[in-house]
């Protein structure tokens, strides 16, 4: 008998928000899943969570917006996207036809910002679940501003609780002082799970032009080289908090992810390193099937938290 991955990311919720596996794609490293259709079977992953949706469309930050660094990469896109009303008209019901279940990633300027992108997403086919981003780095007002402080997340939190009846994830900034304070505010607010990692405020000079290499200077930085650190994080939250966690930071193997599901994760994230390679979040899936196979897991739920006992 094959083991059982399945997972509950939202048992609080009404609607609940179950996977049938625990890896997910990362906000904004997968598109809106269409792109990667023609790739592999994405209708095999547990779920994909799509680029940041606001309210209106965003062309994004000045380039350049990538810039290659040892283990890693420094991003600054600035919240590039459609706009959340073109999401619902064209890509909601492409989203309803999949297996798959989606999640959308939304990030406001204002309390008022998410309320009103929660309000717009409630009840639209194709969408499973909401993830706050409060911990974007790369943005004026809101984002990772809101993540850094445990009141001001909290009120970000219940105001989209509030205006929707979808599965609530939030989605934390590794730069703040006490991010287990953070997630305690949120969980308290009413969050049905957290996802953490988002990437880590960064940047790089150009020796020969000596320039900041990224158009807006300063970017986060995501892949290998923050994995330990986010590590650490997740085990911290995991131990702070009685709402699933979903673990994010430079997963790129199923050793990474089984260690982050090890520290008290229910869930993974594959970001960057579907950069490198497009299918790595199926390359997870399959070393975890295998892993567990080997080792004679018959339940995921055997694994989580296991390095905690
Ligand atoms: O778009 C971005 O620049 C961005 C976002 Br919204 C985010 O949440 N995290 C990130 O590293 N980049």
């Amino acid at each position: 008998m094959s083991a059982d991955l399945s997972v509950q990311l939202a048992p609080g919720n009404r609607r609940g928000l179950r996977l049938a596996n625990p890896v997910m794609t990362a906000s904004g490293t997968f598109g809106y899943g269409t792109e990667y259709g023609q790739l592999f079977d994405i209708q095999k992953l547990g779920a994909i969570v799509c680029k940041g949706a606001t309210l209106e469309p965003r062309e994004g930050n000045p380039q350049p917006r990538l810039v290659e660094t040892a283990c890693g990469v420094v991003n600054s896109i600035g919240l590039q996207n459609i706009g959340v009303r073109a999401l619902i008209k064209e890509k909601a019901p492409v989203w309803a036809k999949w297996r798959v279940p989606v999640i959308v990633n939304i990030a406001g300027e204002t309390v008022e910002e998410y309320r009103r992108l929660a309000v717009a997403l409630d009840g639209v086919k194709g969408v499973s679940a909401l993830e706050v981003n409060i911990s974007c780095p790369n943005v004026k007002a809101g984002g990772a501003a809101f993540g850094a402080d445990p009141q001001c997340a909290s009120e970000v939190t219940a105001a989209v609780r509030s205006a929707s009846s979808l599965p609530v994830i939030v989605k934390l900034t590794p730069n703040t002082g006490d991010i287990a304070a953070v997630a305690k505010a949120v969980a308290d607010a009413g969050a049905d799970a957290i996802s953490l990692v988002n990437s880590f405020k960064a940047m790089a000079i150009d020796v020969k032009t000596r320039r900041p290499s990224l158009g807006s200077i300063t970017g986060g930085l995501s892949g290998p080289a923050i994995k330990p650190v986010a590590l650490a994080m997740v085990y911290e939250v995991a131990g702070a908090v009685g709402v699933p966690v979903i673990g994010c930071g430079g997963i790129s193997s199923a050793g990474d992810a089984l260690e982050f599901i090890m520290a008290g994760a229910s869930a993974v994230q594959v970001g960057s390193a579907s950069f490198l390679n497009p299918r790595a979040s199926l390359d997870v899936l399959e070393g975890l099937e295998e892993f567990m196979q080997a080792e004679k897991v018959k339940s995921l739920k055997e694994l989580i938290g296991a390095a905690r006992e």
